[in-house]
């Protein structure tokens, strides 16, 4: 198994990520930084910190989708340092964006909580993640994307369909399957999706496959059978690896900035979400949703959707997503 770090950042001390990784992170955000953040560019362009200066960044960070609430502690917190050049305001904006994002990242304070780490002693194999979240988000994608990503890897990865509520929805996984060359569980329209999960442990069980997808349904005929059934398919796991589940991935339409977030509370009272990856920020303007979701849920973002084919997907880094949404435009492009 190669070495590498999977579900956590790296440590300072390492070499960090990789620099095609940081790269299309950073293409990733081009469209927030350029339609929003950008201006960051110009209010700290000017001579002096003035009053202005801290009205104009709070509704920059307002229209950038980082949150009412978390954008005016964030001033207030840059503004309490008393910074005297636009430098240092820049700096200090850097330091505690980053920080924002790092404190939500504690559900993996440890490096045994990695999937390497678990896959490679053999400690939590198959290593499971649930994706959920509301259709449309991209959920499927997602799953389509991060199977391809750990296969180039070398581990042996395997989907389960259980959203079979509609037969197309099974039918575009077992089409990423194809594509991407990874087993695909499933059952028939209608079937019951704990029991396809059920199916999908034991067959990575018996394939000793490193890492089990499960996709959900992101619509029931109402949302109270939806949360219901998510939280049974996450009983049946856990029941059956006889140990938690891995990762609750919730996925978010970046697009959908702010009222994205409000899914996330149900989610999480439900399903106990561990971690987010963050769809379609390749045409969202709104990439400060990375901020909201850190701060109000103290949820980490753990990969990014960068387009809809399989190569289309980042491992998200802190540093790099705040230095991509902080460089000028004349710097970058
Ligand atoms: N540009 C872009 N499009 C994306 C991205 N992720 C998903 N999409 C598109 O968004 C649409 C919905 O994606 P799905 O993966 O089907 O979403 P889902 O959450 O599985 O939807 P349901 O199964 O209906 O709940 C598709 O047309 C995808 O191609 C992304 O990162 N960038
Ligand atoms: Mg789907």
């Amino acid at each position: 198994m190669p070495s590498m770090n999977l579900f956590k950042r790296r440590d300072k001390s390492d070499d960090g990520p990789s620099d095609d990784n940081s790269e299309q992170l950073a293409r990733a955000v081009g469209v927030t930084r350029r339609s929003i953040f950008g201006k960051i560019g110009s209010i700290l362009g000017q001579d002096q910190v003035t009053t202005a200066t801290w009205e104009n960044l709070e509704e920059v960070l307002i229209g950038a989708d980082v949150g009412v609430q978390t954008a005016l502690s964030l001033v207030e917190r840059v503004k309490s340092r008393s910074p005297y050049r636009p430098e240092d305001v820049r700096a200090l904006l850097r330091e505690e964006l980053v920080e924002i994002l790092n404190r939500a990242d504690h559900h993996y304070d440890s490096d045994n909580d990695t999937l390497e780490h678990q896959v490679s002693n053999d400690v939590r194999k198959p290593y499971v993640i649930l994706v959920v979240g509301v259709n449309g988000t991209g959920k499927t994608t997602m799953i389509g994307r991060i199977a391809a990503k750990y296969m180039r890897e070398s581990y042996v990865v395997m989907a389960a369909a259980a959203d079979t509520y509609r037969a197309a929805a099974i039918e575009q996984l077992e089409t990423w399957g194809d594509i991407v060359g990874f087993d695909v569980i499933s059952q028939q329209t209608g079937a019951d999706p704990a029991a396809v999960a059920f199916d999908a442990i034991n067959a990575a069980k018996a394939r000793d496959c490193d890492l089990v997808i499960i996709d959900t349904a992101g619509r029931l005929q109402n949302k109270t059978s939806l949360m219901d059934e998510l939280a049974k398919i996450k009983r049946v796991i856990n029941r059956q690896l006889g140990r938690d589940l891995d990762e609750v991935l919730l996925v978010l339409d970046a697009t959908t900035g702010q009222n994205g977030l409000n899914q996330a509370g149900i989610f999480m009272d439900t399903v106990g979400v561990t971690g987010v990856a963050l769809s379609k920020l390749d045409g969202a303007g709104k990439g400060g949703i990375a901020f909201a979701i850190a701060e109000q849920y103290s949820l980490p973002v753990k990969f990014v959707g960068t387009g809809e084919k399989p190569g289309d997907i980042a491992l998200f880094d802190p540093e790099v997503f705040v230095d991509a949404l902080l460089t000028t435009d004349e710097a970058s492009d």
